[in-house]
């Protein structure tokens, strides 16, 4: 609440406007209901695609979404802020997870951003691309070249703009300039403001041989592996969004027009081609009251809605598993068992420890953190400029681990992590509120290889209803292994000589010593990083598996793609906006080539 009253403060004086130009809001302003695209999702990939396809200027885009604008909506803008945005508030869409069985039968809130910029509005402005290995994989599975991270590698520089850090520090050593686009359309930078446990940190890295200095955590050409500073989707103190990037730099072109409070409740099937459905009509609705509005896309419906959405979206239009659509009346047009199973996360384990100094006194005294409001809504510099940590890495299991006697190595190759680690010198366990009292220092640990698999499902036939969501946490016993290892290793870090005079003892459970009491402590306090994938996992074409092909086309449908994280087969061993950025620019160039190569002069698709 705290929070809330200084931002209603602060709101009336700003004047960040993110994506200037015509937004529409009611589905009166259309001027046609014929688009040559429609886009579903004004999201992180949404945007990209809406952006690379108007840059043709005879090719018409309408972009429809569920949510509100990001204009003047600062913890969507300050950085610092951005764990105010969700969950259950205006901008999210307020889901929860059922009951999780590997996790003491919990549920928990499961936020998306339902704004402008979708969750790159939303997220913790983490940015990386995943390892090549990830890529590489994802080459292999749907037996095209062109996912490999040799090709994909070059959409970095459209897609990155590295800026100067907030506090304009020298950066060197911080990161390698040659892995770096200086010239793309979201920027990145550096931290911008440093916190006390920084130089700890790094020290830790020089004193313990487990876990080396890593100078640059992109990944692609260079390991994931070591600790290192966090790259963060941040320019000049604000953040740096699908909107406020890739839709500003587009938003003046007349052939781009974007629709917000419309929330696509299906698909139509519009015809056939061969013994496929076409799917070129789109049905939305601006309220459960309101009525139903259709739009036609002459090439393509582009599906952006991310992993819930889309998948809720192919399923409310008779394309899922065909047991689940009957049990809910809905004619089965497409049987695809695939959508909406493989739903893949990964896992948030924070770990608590009490700390000599902290940054929890700053945050419960309103006035300090007023004037930190004030200096970033004045200057744009200061701790509110700035993500909400600086450093971070990620580990492997020791390959003699006994785990892989029973268990094939399931991240995506030998140099990919199985684990990362955030270190924050402040209380952060979502859903529990900071003690009124103590100082805290969080290591959070995270699953990044899971093996559990969970499910998407409707709820009911009622589109403004939320889905079943199910991840299915820590169901294997190499998912539970893995973390038991990790909060394992945040005790041998902070035992490290960097941290004598700073860390004073774990806090609550995380003082477990024996196996079954660790794995207790984590199912009892793990929750989400916020990374869904899977459900409308890519295949190859010949394959019976999967929902989309290579080119990202729905299988068994006619005019219809996805382009969002549903269609990652396998988690990227990172924080996930980075590789579906590198996605949606990829898979816009293939969009555009289906365009202008409809028959068989395309060129082969590791060129594009
Ligand atoms: C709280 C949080 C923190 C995160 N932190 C990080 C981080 O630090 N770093 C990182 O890399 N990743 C992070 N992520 C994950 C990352 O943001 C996502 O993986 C990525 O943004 C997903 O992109 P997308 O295009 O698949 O979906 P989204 O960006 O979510 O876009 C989907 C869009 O579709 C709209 N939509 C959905 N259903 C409908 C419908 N029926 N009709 C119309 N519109 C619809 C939504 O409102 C949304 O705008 C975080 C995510 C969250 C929620
Ligand atoms: C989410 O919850 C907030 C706060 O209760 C509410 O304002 C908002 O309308 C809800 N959004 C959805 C999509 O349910
Ligand atoms: C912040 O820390 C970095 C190294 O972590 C250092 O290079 C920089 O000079 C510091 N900046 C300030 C303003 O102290
Ligand atoms: C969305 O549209 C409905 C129906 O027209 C309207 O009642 C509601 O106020 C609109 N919401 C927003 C955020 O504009
Ligand atoms: C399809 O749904 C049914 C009913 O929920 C389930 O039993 C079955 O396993 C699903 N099929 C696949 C391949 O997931
Ligand atoms: C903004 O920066 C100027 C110049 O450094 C400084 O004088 C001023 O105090 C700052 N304002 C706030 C509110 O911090
Ligand atoms: C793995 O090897 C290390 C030494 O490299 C050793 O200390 C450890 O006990 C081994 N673990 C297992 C499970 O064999
Ligand atoms: C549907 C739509 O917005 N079409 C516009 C696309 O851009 C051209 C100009 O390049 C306009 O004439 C169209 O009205």
């Amino acid at each position: 609440m705290l929070f809330l009253c200084l931002i209603g403060v602060v709101l009336s004086t700003l004047l960040v406007t993110p994506s200037s130009g015509v937004i529409l809001t009611q589905p009166s302003q259309l001027i046609t209901l014929e688009y040559d695209y429609i886009i579903i999702g004004a999201g992180t990939a949404g945007l990209v695609v809406a952006n690379r396809l108007t840059e043709d200027t005879k090719i018409t885009v309408l972009v429809l979404e569920a949510g509100v604008s990001d204009e003047g909506v600062v913890p969507a803008i300050a950085p610092f802020l951005a764990t105010m945005l969700t969950p259950n508030t205006a901008y999210d869409w307020n889901y929860t997870v059922v009951p999780q069985k590997g996790m003491h039968g919990r549920t928990f809130s499961y936020p998306r951003g339902r704004l402008l910029g979708g969750s790159s509005s939303a997220n913790y402005n983490f940015h990386q691309y995943g390892s090549a290995e990830d890529w590489d994989r994802y080459a292999k599975e749907t037996g095209d070249p062109g996912w490999a991270w040799n090709n994909v590698k070059k959409y970095i520089k459209k897609h990155e703009k590295i800026v100067p850090s907030a506090d304009g520090h020298d950066t060197s050593g911080q990161f390698i300039p040659s892995l770096h686009g200086s010239s793309g359309e979201v920027s990145v930078s550096l931290p911008g403001f440093n916190l006390s446990i920084d130089a700890r940190v790094m020290a830790t890295t020089g004193q313990l041989s487990e876990f080396p200095y890593n100078e640059d955590t992109s990944g692609g050409d260079h390991s994931l592996l070591g600790i290192g500073f966090v790259q963060s989707s941040i320019g000049k103190g604000v953040r740096s969004s699908s909107s406020t990037s890739y839709l500003a730099n587009a938003n003046s072109r007349p052939n781009l027009t974007v629709l917000i409070n419309a929330t696509v409740v299906k698909l139509l099937q519009s015809g056939t081609k061969g013994a496929l459905k076409s799917f070129r009509s789109v049905q939305f609705s601006s309220s459960p009251d309101s009525v139903t509005m259709t739009v036609k896309a002459r090439k393509e419906v582009i599906l952006s809605a991310g992993t819930i959405g889309t998948t809720q979206i192919l399923q409310l239009s008779g394309i899922g598993n065909a047991s689940d659509l009957k049990a809910l009346n809905i004619p089965v047009l497409v049987d695809n068992p695939a959508v909406g199973a493989n739903l893949i996360d990964h896992v948030y384990m924070p770990n608590v420890f009490n700390a000599q100094e902290s940054l929890d006194t700053f945050l419960r005294d309103s006035s300090r953190l007023g004037a930190a409001i004030e200096e970033w809504t004045t200057n744009k510099t200061g701790i509110i400029a700035n993500n909400v940590a600086n450093t971070f890495g990620f580990a492997r299991l020791p390959s003699n681990s006994s785990i892989f006697k029973a268990v094939a190595d399931p991240a995506s190759g030998p140099k990919s992590p199985h684990w990362e680690m955030i270190f924050s010198n402040f209380w952060t366990c979502p859903g529990i509120a900071r003690p009124a009292t103590g100082k805290f220092m969080t290591i959070v640990t995270a699953l990044i290889s899971p093996t559990s698999r969970g499910t998407i499902k409707l709820r009911s036939t009622n589109p403004f209803d939320k889905p079943l969501i199910d991840p299915n946490y820590l169901t294997t016993e190499f998912d539970i292994v893995v973390l038991r290892e990790s909060v394992k290793a945040s005790k041998r870090i902070v035992a490290a000589p960097a941290w004598a005079d700073y860390v004073i003892s774990p806090f609550g459970r995380l003082s477990a010593t024996s196996d079954v009491d660790i794995d207790n402590y984590i199912r009892g306090a793990a929750s989400t990083v916020f990374h869904p994938v899977g459900t409308a996992a890519m295949s190859s074409s010949g394959s019976k598996s999967g929902v989309v092909n290579e080119n990202l086309l729905v299988k068994g449908a006619d005019g219809l793609r996805i382009v969002d994280a549903s269609v990652f087969p396998f988690i990227p061993s990172v924080h996930t906006q980075g590789p579906v950025y590198l996605l949606a620019e990829r898979a816009s160039d293939l969009i555009k080539a289906d365009q202008l190569y409809p028959s068989a002069e395309r060129p082969p698709l590791d060129e594009l």
